[in-house]
């Protein structure tokens, strides 16, 4: 288990070495001991102590020689693996990732029909971040960012990008960490079903896959009122048994894994694929939806005047259907019935592995969290899409539960999904990945009234920014062109107060918080459907 080291051996070592490293030159010299970071954390019980015993020969005590043994040992050290204490108090991670759920929780009250029981549940057994927000409106991007800890500005990931493709994408990710395989790295056994990154995951980043059924699950036969290739976008009950979904299936894999003794900490990863499109699930998840109960999210028909043209070409969805001729087709009620059936059987899903977990050995020793990848608009801003840089589309849940998270607690400052990396990080106990651009949540989990300065960016193409603080969304496109909202007064996004001298303060204020960087586009991710994308990514890249 440690590694014991004689100047001759020192190369073999730097591969493997893990907790307690111990460089023995012959005879004397000098003995040193380092207290890593990682001891600090008081949660995590088993701190590791790593003791460097250098020596050196009494015969030879020159200075030069010692300062290199110790900056050969520091050196070493760095590079080292700190793998978890062998008595196994580390904790599991069950990570759980839904597919373009906004905020139609329960408790981040978004809607109210929304019906999420478990997703309540768990919130109430941890902590709930109620202004949380994706780094990017998409899933491609959001996913690569959060799992490689860095922006989508940092890597100029704004479009899909294949999960084989992520490496190749930008230099800073060829040697990256993906956050399952840090765990991975450090003793973890990591385990992964269904959509995790673009598609499931690059090859080899979990060591026990269980895959992903492609595509979004079963479709009638013939699409019943919206036929459009270039989305899945339908609605209405089928098929018959939730047996028959891909997000019942994976809740199954899960479920198994949960109910096994594993030889070492896991880290188990199941990404859930509704409410993505199309809204199909079983008939019994709409009786729960009776559609002459439905509410109309709030919707102003002229909202989108006050935008400047460019966030007209951001945001546009052409293979999507509008809230005006969802409104002319009479199809509105029916398709937030069918959004809203479809969460509330996701978090049937998810209920079905808390219980497992609940159930298990593991129960007292595993953190979850739980996110969305981006929010969606149902019919705000005359859309059904995500693709925006607005609350509908940025805002997430984003919750934890286990070892250090106090139950029963919300937490009002701002986070980003970049952030769930470096905090499951701490939580767990392991040491920071320098390379991470989110920040840590773990202080204001343990003191969610503290004053917490930090707003979440959204990025959207190349220098399209979205700021979010407590109070406001400003956003910034790559022309100057600006909106601002204050969400005191409009909670909806309605009224673009950015023209107004009054606001000029507030707007120099959330400016800081726009990325330094704009990287070029990566030419390995794409928006290919929509021309404004097209175009900027072809600026981007030099041609014209
Ligand atoms: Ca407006």
């Amino acid at each position: 288990m440690f590694g014991k080291v004689h100047p001759s051996g020192l190369f073999p070592l730097v591969a493997s070495c893990d907790d307690h490293v111990t460089v023995d030159v012959p005879a004397y010299f000098l003995r040193l001991q380092i207290i890593s970071p990682l001891h600090i954390n008081p949660l995590h019980k088993n701190a590791l102590a790593m003791t460097l015993t250098i020596g050196a020969s009494r015969r030879s005590p020159q200075l030069p020689l010692t300062f290199f043994l110790v900056f050969l040992v520091m050196s070493l050290v760095q590079g080292c693996k700190v793998v978890p204490d062998e008595t196994q108090n580390a904790p599991n991670v069950l990570f759980i990732a839904v597919d373009d759920l906004n905020d139609w929780v329960g408790v981040l009250g978004g809607h109210p029909n929304a019906r999420t029981p478990n997703m309540d549940r768990l919130a109430a057994s941890g902590t709930v971040f109620l202004n949380a927000h994706t780094q990017a409106p998409l899933c491609g991007p959001s996913r690569a960012s959060l799992m490689s800890g860095l922006r989508p500005s940092t890597t100029g990931i704004y479009g899909q990008t294949e999960d084989e493709d992520l490496r190749a994408a930008h230099p800073l990710l060829r040697d990256a960490v993906f956050l399952p395989q840090y765990f991975g790295q450090h003793g973890y056994k990591t385990m992964g079903i269904g959509k995790l990154f673009h598609r499931h995951a690059p090859e080899g980043e979990f060591e026990e896959s269980g895959s992903r059924v492609p595509g979004f699950g079963p479709k009638p036969p013939e699409r019943r009122y919206w036929d459009q290739a270039e989305t899945s976008t339908d609605w209405g009950p089928f098929p018959d048994n939730d047996a028959d979904m891909p997000d019942y299936q994976s809740a199954e894999w899960t479920i198994e894994r949960l109910g096994r003794t594993h030889d070492r900490p896991f880290f188990l990863a199941v990404g859930f694929l509704r409410p993505h499109v199309p809204w199909h699930v079983p008939p019994a998840w709409f009786d729960q939806h009776p559609i002459e109960g439905i509410e109309l999210p709030p919707y102003l028909p002229d909202d989108m005047d006050d935008i400047p043209a460019i966030g007209h070409e951001v945001a546009e969805v052409w293979q999507m259907p509008t809230t005006e001729w969802a409104i002319e087709n009479g199809y509105w009620p029916a398709i937030v019935q069918s959004y809203l059936a479809s969460v509330t059987f996701v978090d049937a899903q998810v209920g079905r592995v808390l219980d497992a977990l609940d159930a298990s050995q593991h129960a007292e020793n595993t953190i979850v969290v739980l996110f969305s990848d981006h929010g969606y608009h149902i019919g705000e801003k005359n859309r059904f899409a995500k693709h925006s840089l607005w609350e509908r589309a940025t805002r997430v849940p984003l919750m934890f539960s286990g070892p250090g998270v106090p139950a029963r607690q919300t937490v009002d400052g701002a986070a980003e999904l970049l952030d769930i990396y470096p905090t499951l990080l701490e939580l767990a106990g392991l040491p920071a990945n320098g390379l991470n651009e989110g920040r840590s949540l773990v202080p204001i989990i343990g003191a969610p009234s503290s004053d917490w300065p930090h707003a979440a960016v959204t990025t959207y193409g190349q220098n399209n920014h979205s700021i979010r603080s407590a109070g406001h969304r400003y956003i910034k496109y790559e022309d100057g062109s600006e909106e601002l909202y204050d969400h005191k007064t409009d909670p909806n996004e309605w009224h673009n107060l950015a023209s107004e001298p009054s606001s000029q303060d507030v707007m120099g204020e959330l400016a800081r918080h726009l990325p330094q960087q704009n990287a070029e586009w990566s030419s390995l991710s794409q928006i290919d459907t929509y021309s404004y994308f097209e175009q900027q990514k072809e600026r981007s890249l030099g041609g014209e």
